[in-house]
């Protein structure tokens, strides 16, 4: 129900770090299939929320002309899905990746019905970031962030709306394609549709060149992403006064920190500058977890 218990604690859980055969194929993909990260009674009930957004946004006249909806800061919009953030199939993907200072920068609830046919063309590709592509100087440009998308409904099959990227693409800072984005234009080389069961997840790199897909199915396609950085990355989600909603105090400390509410909210705790109250890193540290590499500024 929204507004009421939304979180699913990790404590109890184990929390497994990321093994080295999934770091191998991470670097060399750019992305990772989970299968079944989500049982099939927390499908349900993640879909369930998600289904309540889309009927009272369909409601207010917000879905979009072919009645989809990709509506960005996933919890704020629905409290339900906050058990996914830090959800321990996954997340500890993430911390393996970016360490412990680190938050959820950008998010979105997707739902995507069948199309009558194909869409007027348009270039979706692209890397995660925004100018973070055009701002940083680098070849490749560094990893910054990595998503995770929570897959609710069957997307088994390509024409589903599926998620479609090129493998090992992550290291490329250019991809050719139109000149304008209404362009006709092939698919590029090495494309591929991402096919995933519901309760499947897809972990990727920001800067795997991606792209929504047609669903020219039946099947109503249901995603939810949460990217995640490095919290001296500003925020691109709506998160301002999260706190004073009614669910905030059901949070636990690390779902805190990964909505912006950590430490006393200055400049300096978003820049590491206290680990002893950053909950990520006090979470890590109690489970024997913290990764050496990612050490505090001052030992
Ligand atoms: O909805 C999709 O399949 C693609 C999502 C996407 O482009 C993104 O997460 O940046």
């Amino acid at each position: 129900m929204r507004g009421e218990a939304v979180s699913v604690s990790t404590l109890g859980t184990t929390w497994t770090p990321m093994s080295p055969a999934q770091r191998d194929q991470f670097e060399r993909d750019g992305y990772l299939i989970l299968p079944g990260a989500l049982s099939p009674d927390e499908v349900g009930r993640y879909r369930a929320a998600v289904e309540a957004v889309y009927r009272t946004k369909d409601a207010v006249g917000r879905l979009a002309p072919d009645r989809s909806l990709h509506l960005l800061s996933a919890v704020r919009n629905c409290p339900e899905l906050a058990g996914l953030i830090d959800h321990p199939a996954v997340f500890p993907l993430v911390w393996s990746i970016l360490g412990w200072n680190v938050h959820v920068y950008h998010s979105h609830i997707d739902v995507h019905p069948q199309l009558p046919g194909p869409k007027p063309a348009w270039w979706h590709w692209h890397q995660d970031g925004g100018r973070q592509n055009r701002e940083l100087e680098t070849d490749p440009r560094p990893r910054i962030s990595v998503k995770l998308a929570f897959w609710l409904s069957d997307v088994s099959r390509p024409g589903r709306g599926n998620l479609t990227l090129i493998p090992g693409s992550h290291r490329t800072n250019w991809l050719p394609g139109p000149p304008r984005r209404d362009l006709a234009w092939p698919q590029p080389d090495g494309a591929v549709q991402i096919t995933v069961e519901p309760g499947d997840v897809v972990f990727f790199d920001r800067r795997i060149w991606h792209a929504r897909s047609d669903n020219l199915s039946p099947v109503t396609r249901m995603a939810v992403f949460f990217g995640y950085t490095y919290r001296w990355i500003a925020v691109r989600d709506e998160v301002a006064d999260l706190w004073r909603q009614p669910w905030w105090q059901e949070l636990s400390p690390v779902q805190r920190q990964l909505l912006g509410g950590a430490g006393d909210g200055s400049g300096d705790h978003l820049w590491g500058h206290d680990p002893g109250s950053t909950p990520l890193y006090r979470e890590l540290a109690a489970r024997q977890l913290l990764d050496p590499g990612y050490p505090p500024l001052i030992p």
